[in-house]
């Protein structure tokens, strides 16, 4: 099912996340409809607090040529991030059509649980190291306009609220 984006500003948005206990069918049902959602926005990577759920979960998919490869990240946790940086120029479903250059680490390690409650580990690099990192802010309470100088998180910030006032008086 797909589910509706919560946009920017929202206190939905900047509250951190808890923890996921036990891997339930309801848990399975909502990475599921994470997936639906972020492949129909479209959109790369997606967290659930920007579906309404403030629990640490994670989903993205970045291959760009071949077949779809999706993950499903649980309570995702930075063990490692390389002292170069890459810039990229970020967007955000929550903040839609908006873009802005944004410096991280060029490499990072993620540490998570899969669907299966097993314990994972991995190297990303290149987009995969941007989204992944993009993908916990969500769940640390934080957004790419965090990133900008006051001015120019104001000026997305009032577009934004600019547009949740046209989309609801045209009904969404
Ligand atoms: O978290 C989100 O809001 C999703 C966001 C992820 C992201 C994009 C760029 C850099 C870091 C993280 C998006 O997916 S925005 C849409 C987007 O980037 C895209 C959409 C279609 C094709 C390719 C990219
Ligand atoms: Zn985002």
């Amino acid at each position: 099912m797909i589910r509706p984006i919560i946009l920017h500003p929202d206190p939905r948005l900047k509250k951190p996340c808890e923890a996921v206990g036990d891997i339930t069918p309801e848990l399975r049902v909502l990475a599921a409809d994470m997936l639906e959602t972020m492949y129909e926005a479209p959109g790369i990577g997606l967290a659930a607090p920007q579906v309404g759920v403030l629990k640490r979960v994670l989903v993205m998919d970045c291959a760009k040529d071949g077949p779809p490869e999706p993950m499903v990240l649980i309570n995702p946790r930075v063990t490692w991030a390389s002292e170069d940086l890459s810039v990229y120029d970020e967007g955000c479903l929550s903040i839609p059509d908006q873009y802005a250059e944004v410096k991280r680490p060029a490499r990072v390690r993620v540490e998570w649980t899969d669907l299966d409650g097993a314990a994972q580990e991995r190297d990303f690099e290149g987009l995969w190291a941007t989204c992944v990192q993009h993908e916990i802010d969500h769940l640390d309470g934080k957004l790419f306009i965090d990133y900008l100088g006051p001015l120019k998180r104001q000026m997305i910030t009032r577009k934004m609220e600019k547009l949740k006032r046209e989309r609801a008086r045209s009904g969404g």
